[in-house]
């Protein structure tokens, strides 16, 4: 059904790497049979024209229509192509391929014995109003402001909020507060974490290289702001409102502050309500390098805006570097006053990520020797899914797509190699899986963000080296959290058939609304393959991030006209 055979599987013993990360994948979890989910699994959302069209029927059936939702005239029919056991489900799944079907409209499946899907569209704009919805989440995370938002007739919103950000006393023991105002609540929480900005920035400016011209014709309506100067782009302008804040996580010696934080978490509240002090926490070396990254990226995107911004995030990156470089150790934080998130990683990978950064921003033979070192050393790892806690891929890929001069070439060859190896893996789980899903039967908490993020992996492959597997499994990302899975539900607040109604979120649970605030992606069944609860209390699947967020807003770019 669906040839890929570009590569054959002996690529997979290219230096080593990738041999041994497959035998190492845990065995496939426990399933739970699924409550109440509608035989017809699909993405409800829907589908770019030439994008392929699949659905999921958890029942038996050996024929399909596709009808006109206006009026049931059948516009398509087919035979069921293929019945398969899913294993990390354990569900038999009929499979229904509409590929074919290109015409826009507003269409149903309608699968006899079974019945009829939700509404979903074909449209060269399908995703246009998702990318809306789930970029504009990183706006209503804002801290330090009000915000506000109407979605399907309701309005979203609170007041200014965090404004005394923060306290240095558990930092430094002094008694005294230093402006630590702006950027986005982490998650259903309201703190800020260094660490797992770095990942959302990094994706995010990835989104910004990769599909800036797109994204630049979506009208993200933000609301005026003083500064960044008029003629920014929405979306940096929102990336702004986290690296202004990020400046204020340097410590005078050039170590970074790792997070912004209550002691122990909050309650269900609005974020303007909640005023129990917040602190500043101990630097670590993985704040510290993230940092580095992210502001060393943030001087070159922001530069054609404002070139005076653009240089103070150089030299604060700078100046971090520097502070790294005299502490080569990786340095926990001191988080015993503390019990919110810890993201507490090893320092590797961001700080290859923040060497090839500072090279890209400056040309310094010293990063960019860093970065190679670092590389080297790690084999020309390429992740085959990664997340806050190892970054390497971004520095890879800015390496990689550089058009500097003085690149190990033979590196950069082996590197190049390890990427398409590893998104060939990537594309034979999404076709081995019944729902489709590009990180195969791996489940672990805010696995939803990583499905979305394997389209940052798949979509680089492709401008690697162009091949048509690479851009539909990097679509099957956004089918899969639209509804193609073992729910038939969307995985997105707000957006698709029956969404989460109940995430973990503390604005949604704390505002007199029946539907929670819009866009935001939950994190998804975890540890098993069906084990999601569309419950508040559930912070282990129903959470959100902006981790797992940027990944989305990186998927759905991706597949903007
Ligand atoms: O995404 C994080 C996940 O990888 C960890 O296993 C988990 C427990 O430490 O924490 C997750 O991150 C949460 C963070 O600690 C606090 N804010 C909410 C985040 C999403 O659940
Ligand atoms: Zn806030």
């Amino acid at each position: 059904m669906h040839p890929f055979y570009r590569k054959p599987w002996t690529a997979l013993t290219v230096g080593g790497i990738l041999a041994t990360r497959l035998a190492a994948e845990p065995l496939e979890a426990q399933a739970n049979p699924p409550t109440a989910a509608p035989d017809i699994r699909m993405n409800t959302v829907g589908f770019l024209p030439a994008q392929e069209k699949h659905a999921a029927i958890a029942r038996g059936c050996t024929n399909f229509t596709v009808v006109r939702a206006s009026d049931g005239a059948v516009v398509f029919s087919n035979t069921i192509s293929s019945s398969m056991v899913n294993a990390d489900t354990e569900e038999t799944l009929w499979q229904a391929d509409f590929s074919a079907l290109q015409a826009p409209g507003k269409f149903q499946l309608e699968v006899p014995g079974v019945g009829r899907s939700a509404e979903f569209t074909i449209s060269p704009l399908v995703y246009a109003e998702p990318f809306y919805a789930v970029e504009r989440a990183f706006y209503l995370w804002r801290c330090g402001t009000a915000v506000r938002e109407t979605w399907q007739g309701q309005t979203f919103a609170h007041a200014a909020c965090h404004t005394n950000d923060a306290w240095l006393d558990l930092a430094t023991g002094q008694h005294t507060r230093v402006a630590s105002t702006r950027g986005w609540h982490d998650a259903g929480d309201f703190n800020k974490y260094v660490v797992n900005a770095g990942v959302t920035v990094g994706v995010l400016f990835r989104a910004w290289e990769d599909f800036g011209g797109a994204i630049q014709k979506v009208a993200m309506e933000l609301p005026a702001m003083a500064e960044p100067t008029p003629g920014w782009p929405d979306f940096l302008a929102e990336i702004k409102w986290e690296t202004d804040w990020l400046l204020t996580m340097q410590a005078p010696d050039g170590s970074v502050y790792h997070k912004v934080s209550t002691q122990s978490f909050g309650g269900f509240i609005l974020p303007e309500t909640e005023l129990t002090p917040r602190y500043f926490v101990p630097w670590s070396s993985a704040a510290t390098a993230n940092f580095v990254a992210m502001l060393a990226q943030a001087a070159r995107e922001f530069r054609p805006y404002t070139p005076a911004y653009a240089d103070q995030c150089l030299a604060a990156a700078s100046k971090s570097y520097a502070f790294l470089t005299t502490h080569p150790e990786n340095h926990r934080a001191d988080q015993s006053a503390f019990h919110t998130g810890a993201y507490e990683v090893n320092d590797r990978s961001a700080r290859l990520w923040a060497a090839a950064e500072l090279w890209e921003a400056t040309g310094r033979a010293d990063c960019l020797r860093d970065f190679e070192t670092r590389c080297r050393a790690e084999g020309a790892r390429v992740e085959a899914s990664f997340d806050y806690g190892n970054v390497g891929n971004l520095g890879a890929l800015t390496y990689l797509f550089s058009h500097r001069p003085g690149r190990d070439e033979a590196l950069a060859g082996l590197l190049r190699t390890h990427w398409l190896v590893t998104a060939d893996v990537i594309v034979q789980k999404h076709l081995a899986h019944g729902y489709g899903r590009p990180l195969g039967g791996s489940y672990s908490w805010g696995g939803n963000g990583a499905v979305a993020r394997q389209a940052v992996i798949l979509e680089a492959a492709n401008r690697l080296d162009p091949h048509p597997e690479y851009v539909a499994a990097s679509r099957a990302t956004l089918d899969y959290l639209l509804g193609r899975n073992v729910h038939g539900r969307s995985y997105v607040t707000g957006v698709g058939f029956h969404p989460p109604e109940h995430p973990h979120d503390r604005r949604s649970g704390a505002d007199n609304l029946v539907p929670p605030w819009p866009g935001y992606l939950v994190g998804g069944p975890n540890p098993g393959a069906a084990d999601w609860h569309d419950v508040q209390a559930d912070f282990r699947t129903n959470e959100i991030a902006i981790n797992w967020q940027a990944a989305l807003v990186y998927a759905l770019a991706a597949a903007l006209p």
